[in-house]
């Protein structure tokens, strides 16, 4: 049984959002186009209080881009994005959302972030995603989104971790390159722990 995972596809990171993914809108109508492909389509949602520890506002005297230490782990300083209830951790206008199954919503905890869709930063707790795919039998995950290099990149790692066949769709999925060439590290590293890359166009219902 095949899934597909949509990873982060919210108002905030497209272009005009608080933590903008340049050409994240570009991924919209990819995600749109190989849904009915799929059997099972998840989502997952970055999901913050307002006080998350990963937002640069709550620790004076410090930028977005910055690294602190968080409860122990290493911590990017985000700007304010996809605060519970604001327009911005909605899901974008233009994304298809009916066949969407179940939404998985992470980074709810002010004290660590959560990049995964499986697990937070630290993997001290699980979301569920990884018991709701074993329980419907998939055994290989199709994961496409944003942000490349952050969320969507450590969503494939735990599924590969999980043992679960893990495919890649690139052309679905957009960085935000905070250094440059993070995105072409992020596809060497998932492909690196067994992550197929494909695109949007090699997704047909028959396979
Ligand atoms: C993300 C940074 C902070 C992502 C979420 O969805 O890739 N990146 N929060
Ligand atoms: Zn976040």
């Amino acid at each position: 049984m095949k899934a597909l995972i949509l990873v982060d596809l919210q108002n905030d990171f497209l272009p005009g959002g608080a933590l903008a993914v340049p050409r994240g809108d570009e991924v919209i109508p990819v995600a749109n186009r190989v849904q009915p492909h799929f059997d099972l389509v998840v989502a997952t949602q970055d999901w913050h209080p307002g006080g998350h520890g990963s937002f640069a506002a709550n620790h004076p005297g410090t930028a977005p881009g910055e690294v602190i230490e968080l409860n122990g782990l290493r911590q990017i300083l985000w700007p304010v994005h996809c605060v519970q209830g604001t327009r911005g951790a909605e899901f974008a206008e233009a994304l298809e959302t009916d066949r969407i199954a179940r939404v998985f919503r992470k980074g709810t905890d002010p004290g660590i972030d959560s990049y995964s869709g499986f697990f937070d930063n630290g993997h001290r707790k699980a979301t569920g995603l990884g018991d709701y795919l074993k329980e419907r039998s998939v055994d290989h995950v199709f994961v496409l989104g944003l942000a490349t290099d952050y969320c969507v990149k450590f969503t494939a790692l735990d599924a590969r971790s999980l043992g679960l066949e893990t495919s890649l769709i690139e052309d679905g999925c957009r960085g935000v390159e905070l250094q440059a060439g993070d995105v072409e590290r992020a596809v060497a590293d998932v492909r690196a722990a067994g992550v197929q890359v494909l695109r949007g166009c090699d997704i047909n219902s028959t396979d």
